[in-house]
């Protein structure tokens, strides 16, 4: 169907796009990018499919969004998923739980099968890097749909070579700042540890929502000089049991803390997990959907340019979990498109 013809009041076409929209990877400004990976997952596996749970659930979604008018307009295209990656992440996935299972049993460690791994994720990293660095290029907007929070390694890095500084906006449970999470250099808990050790174009990290942590991860914080800034769950619910500190309160300090182009990482898992139940590893007492809207849109509201966006962990197991998943990538796709003066 034709723009021209599209009517964003009508009911959706299930035309293998995000929410039916109009578009092809020619006529988008932003494209999605499943990213079917999954290798080092800890605990409940799914999310290597989740884009098409959240692309077939997207169909159920209304296109008006109460903080920008004619989003729809953006012009949103999602990749099809390509098989032959979630065929690796399965194969790897395997490797990678025969290496847990022995670590758990406290059996001898075959440093030849975690080696496989390692290299499998540096090739999905490289996958990454060159599929997004070829869409910027064409100018495109590019969000990536994981797969698990591993997966915007590359990602970042094709945005370094474009932006010589920029901040994460990091809405998560979990901080992600392991080194070499049982033993897998490129595992979904080392994703920010990875990133700030490697991309010197990452200046800051703000990390929001966060109520699972070791103290590995905090003293890495700590001493990282400012460059990562820790917003807990407990913190942000004292501000509000107290009247002391509000949620606005809370999202101005947080943009402020931001360089003038935003990259956002938002693993569902940030959410409370009555909203993402088959997610990885979800953790009790998160977000709600409305807060991480909030927030985002206080980027937006303060001039800062969103340069590019992932969304991780969302599970399969439920149509609900891909209903969820599908509303928080719409308002990421149109926060990056209006921050990018698209419509
Ligand atoms: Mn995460």
């Amino acid at each position: 169907m034709s723009v021209e013809k599209f009517d964003p009041s009508g009911y959706a076409i299930h035309n293998d796009n995000f929410i039916g929209l109009p578009y092809d990877e020619q006529s988008a400004n932003l494209i999605l990018v499943p990213v079917p990976w999954e290798a080092t997952v800890s605990y409940a596996a799914g999310t290597a499919q989740a884009a098409q749970n959240i692309l077939d659930a997207s169909y159920q979604l209304d296109l008006l969004d109460w903080d920008y008018p004619n989003a729809w307009k953006i012009g949103i295209y999602m990749q099809p998923m390509e098989g032959i990656v979630l065929q690796k992440s399965e194969e790897t996935r395997a490797l990678a739980t025969q290496h847990i299972d022995a670590l758990e049993s406290q059996q001898p460690i075959d440093a030849e099968r975690l080696e496989q791994v390692n290299e499998a994720s540096e090739s999905l990293n490289n996958w990454v890097y060159r599929k997004t660095k070829a869409l910027l290029e064409q100018g495109k907007l590019v969000g990536l749909v994981g797969g698990d929070h591993s997966t915007p390694f590359g990602y970042l890095q094709a945005l370094a070579e474009q932006h010589a500084d920029f901040g994460i906006l990091q809405i998560d449970a979990h901080c992600d700042l392991r080194k070499a999470y049982e033993g897998f250099e490129y595992s979904h808990a080392s994703i920010f540890y990875n990133v700030l050790e490697q991309n010197k174009a990452v200046s800051k990290l703000v990390q929001v929502g966060i109520r699972d942590a070791c103290e590995e991860e905090i003293e890495y914080a700590e001493a990282s000089q400012n460059r990562v800034e820790i917003y807990t769950m407990p913190m942000l619910r004292a501000g509000a049991y107290t009247h002391k500190k509000s949620f606005d309160a809370y999202c101005q300090e947080i943009v402020n803390k931001l360089p003038q182009k935003v990259y956002i990482s938002f693993d569902i898992d940030g959410l409370d997990p009555k909203l993402c139940p088959n997610t990885g590893t979800p953790v009790p007492d998160g977000l709600e959907m409305n807060e991480t809207f909030y927030l985002i849109h206080q980027v937006v509201a303060s001039g800062r340019k969103i340069i590019g966006f992932d969304l991780s962990e969302v599970g399969t197991a439920t149509e609900w979990d891909g209903n969820v998943g599908a509303r928080v990538l719409y308002k990421l796709c149109n926060a990056a498109g209006v921050s990018n003066g698209l419509v």
